[in-house]
Parts: structure tokens; C-alpha cells; sequence
């Protein structure tokens, strides 16, 4: 397979841009191979600057739900263009888009739009913050909520219940109000819970795991966590940003029937255009500015074409079968992936929630950041680029999760468990 134009893109995009990309994982740098530039997309398929075509597992980390340049979408976002970009004003486009999510999501009563998953996040937990009067949070190894300061942080060595600095650039004074328990673990946020009694404004989780693999929670994990938020009076906050409208159309909290005091969404919620949110209790949301004191903005929020692009997404989801064809359609692909694993004799652990899926190399079961941590990352490497090579564009990263779209169709899921059962035999 020609990759020679995506490569002479690659280093020419690496004179003006760090590291040659605008978001790092898409650099290919733990599959040891140099990026795809893609020309453009349509389906499940995408197109590279050599003409190759994928069908695509990635669908842009989560939003192409529908499939890519669905017409629905296409349309209504032209229609939009035509009557302006951006107003930095009011538009009833906000209200509709809010009340269908507001509709959709259990916990949320109100919810403000923010332009990315990363400052649902942020502004969530300052908010948390705001609302309870305390400083630390609680998140969880392995998971992973954007890029704010307060998130990128690890569990502090030995005894230490301070979070450490996992980037440069993030003060320890900060991290320090950063704890990190494990996931599927009650007795770790016990443990820290009784710890820092009364000082924890918020627990931050990802209800199904995606950004260590597709990991999901443990039966009573969601509810444990639930309980001890509600006794102690700390916030509970799903991250659904990616499984947000992804595993059902209220998200993780529906298909679970756990309740979170707040919610982050992103990805889906803009159909492919940057949007972000974050929303949840009434009496929680109405601290944020101008209501409240809580301070939060944002130029482009709730801007009409990402409003227009989320509102048509949301009423294809809601269209009746929707997620039960997305869910025959994933546990094909999934299960038949792990059935040529095991044909081949080659060890994989497999896991799915909905149409978020993943095959974790190696040989024992998968529940937390250390158990995927443990995974043989170059045997991933080797199956990415072999699958790449039979035109299947899988995440790039044994740590991310995979997607099904509703454009998938039944041959693109043949043509993907056949690659997979020759790139199995071609590593074994
Ligand atoms: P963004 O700031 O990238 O829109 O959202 C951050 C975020 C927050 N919460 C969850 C659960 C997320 O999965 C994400 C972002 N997901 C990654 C994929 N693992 C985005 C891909 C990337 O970083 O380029």
C-alpha cells in the first residue's frame, strides 16, 4: 500500500506544527509508523492523500456516530453557513440542541456549551469546586478526562495521597489536590475518601472506560461510587464526553441507571464540529456565570453550525432502532475479531459496551489501568499495521477504543473479520 504522499506530508507538517500533528496520538508514535493524512471521508471509509481507502474504527475518537458527510448533517450545516458562522450572541439553536440533551441525559437539569471535551471537564470541576467550597478532586488511573492541569496527573508515590505532575508544565502546587484511585476499585476511593474527609469537592470517572482500552465498570462499581458521593457530599461527575450518547442515548448513566450529579459530553453532541458540555442539578449549574459566581466562557460556545451539526446527529440517534442495529452490528465485529484471535491461537482479551470496543493483547483479564497497562504494545503495533495494510483503520494506540458507526454495513464487518483473521496468523 502507497503511503509516499501521507509521509512527504508528514515531515513537511512537521516544519510548522509540533511534532507534526494538531493532536498527538494521531502521530502514530506508539504503532512506530508515520500518519495517514486524510483527504476525506465519507461512510465508514476514509480516504488517505494516496487515494487508499479504510473503513475507519477511529470515526474521529467517537463523533461520526451516523457514519461520516451523512446528507442530513451536510445540509442542515450548509443551511446554517449561509446565515452566518458565528454571532458571539444568543441563538435559539442552543435552546434546542440543550433541550434535546437535557431530554436525553438523566442527571442533566441544565447544561452550558463549551467547544471541547477538555473544557466540559475543567469547567465541570471548577464548578464542583465552586459548589462545594473544597479544593481536592478524585480521578481515576488510566482514565483519561482532557488536558486541564488539574487532570493530568498521577497518583503520588508510596503512601503519598497527593496527586504528581504527569506532564511538565503542571505545577505540583496543583497537583497536589489531584487523588488517583483505580479503577473498578471501591476500597482505593474509600481509602482516599476517609483520608481527605469533607475536602473532596468531586469525583471525576469515565462510567465506561475508553482512553486505557475499552474497559468496562465492575457490577456495583457505578453505584458504590454513587453512594459514597451522596453520604459524603461530593460531586459525582460522568465523564461521558465518549460514551455520551455512544453506549444508548442517555449515555453510560441510562444503560447503568446510575445518576450522576454532573455530566461532560463532547464528541457525538457536535456530529464532527467542536462542542463540548457540561450540565447536571439545577441548583448546581445556576453557581455558573452570570447566574452564579462560578466564572466560565467562551467565544465560540454554542456556535451555530457545531449546534446545527450536533441537533441533526442527535435526531438520527433518536431515530427507533437505531442503537439495537449499532449493537448487532458491534458484537458482530467485536466477537469475530475475538473468534480469529483464538482460530489463530493467539491470545487477545476482548471487550465491548455498545459500539466502544477493543482487543487488549494479552493473556489475562483486563479491569483497570494496571491490567492494561501490562499489555504487549508492540504486538498491538504489529496487528495495527497489518491491519492497515488489509484497509482497516483501527486507533492507533492499544490504550484507545475502538468504534462502529451506523454506516458499517455488513460487508465492511466481513472484509474486517477476514483481515483480522490473516493479521492474526501474520503476527502469531
Ligand atoms: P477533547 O478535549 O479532546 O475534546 O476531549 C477530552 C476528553 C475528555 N473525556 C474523555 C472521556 C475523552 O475521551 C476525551 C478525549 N478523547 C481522546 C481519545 N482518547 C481524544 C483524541 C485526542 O486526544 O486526539
Amino acid at each position: 500500500m502507497n503511503h509516499e504522499r501521507s509521509s512527504a506530508l508528514f515531515q513537511q507538517a512537521k516544519i510548522f506544527i509540533p511534532g507534526g500533528v494538531n493532536s498527538p496520538v494521531r502521530a502514530f508514535k506508539s504503532v512506530g509508523a508515520d500518519p495517514l493524512f486524510v483527504r476525506k471521508a465519507a461512510g465508514c471509509r476514509i480516504i488517505d492523500e494516496d487515494g487508499n481507502s479504510f473503513v475507519d474504527y477511529v470515526g474521529s475518537w467517537g463523533p461520526m456516530i451516523v457514519g461520516h458527510c451523512h446528507p442530513q448533517v451536510i445540509e442542515a450545516v450548509k443551511r446554517a453557513m449561509e446565515n452566518g458562522a458565528s454571532f458571539g450572541a444568543p441563538t435559539e439553536l442552543e435552546i434546542i440542541l440543550a433541550s434535546m440533551v437535557i431530554d436525553a441525559v438523566p442527571s442533566i437539569e441544565m447544561v452550558r456549551m463549551v467547544s471541547s471535551g477538555t473544557e466540559a471537564t475543567m469547567s465541570a470541576i471548577r464548578l464542583a469546586r465552586g459548589y462545594t467550597g473544597r479544593d481536592k478532586i478524585l480521578k481515576f488511573s488510566g482514565c483519561y478526562h482532557g488536558h486541564a492541569d488539574a487532570l493530568l496527573v498521577k497518583a503520588g508515590s508510596g503512601a503519598a495521597t497527593f496527586g504528581v505532575p504527569d506532564s511538565p508544565g503542571v505545577p505540583a502546587d496543583f497537583a497536589k489536590h489531584t487523588l488517583t484511585a483505580e479503577y473498578n476499585s471501591l476500597e482505593s476511593v474509600n481509602t482516599l475518601v476517609a483520608e481527605n474527609k469533607g475536602a473532596i469537592a468531586c469525583i471525576i470517572v469515565e462510567p465506561v472506560a475508553g482512553n486505557m482500552g475499552t474497559v468496562p465498570p465492575r457490577e456495583g462499581f457505578l453505584e458504590g461510587l454513587r453512594d459514597i458521593c451522596t453520604k459524603e457530599g461530593i460531586v459525582l461527575i460522568f465523564d461521558e464526553v465518549m460514551s455520551g450518547f455512544r453506549v444508548a442515548y442517555g449515555g453510560a448513566q441510562e444503560l447503568y441507571g446510575v445518576t450522576p450529579d454532573m455530566t461532560t459530553l463532547g464528541k457525538i453532541i457536535g456530529g464532527g464540529l467542536p462542542v463540548g458540555a457540561f450540565g447536571g442539578k439545577r441548583e448546581i449549574m445556576e453557581k455558573l456565570s452570570p447566574s452564579g459566581g462560578v466564572y466560565q466562557a467562551g467565544t465560540l460556545s454554542g456556535n451555530p453550525l457545531a449546534m446545527t451539526a450536533g441537533i441533526e446527529t442527535l435526531k438520527l440517534l433518536k431515530q427507533p432502532g437505531f442503537y439495537a442495529q449499532l449493537e448487532e452490528k458491534s458484537r458482530q465485529v467485536a466477537e469475530g475479531i475475538a473468534q480469529a484471535a483464538r482460530t489463530a491461537g493467539y491470545p487477545i482479551y476482548s471487550t465491548r459496551v455498545g459500539s466502544m470496543f477493543c482487543a487488549f493483547f494479552t493473556k489475562g483479564e483486563v479491569h483497570d489501568w494496571p491490567t492494561a497497562a501490562a499489555c504487549d504494545t508492540k504486538a498491538f503495533a504489529r496487528y495495527f499495521l497489518a491491519m492497515l495494510n488489509e484497509g482497516v483503520y483501527l486507533a492507533p494506540s492499544q490504550f484507545e477504543t475502538a468504534f462502529v458507526s451506523a454506516a458499517h454495513t455488513d460487508a465492511d464487518i466481513e472484509k474486517t473479520i477476514a483481515a483480522a483473521a490473516r493479521c492474526f496468523k501474520l503476527i502469531a
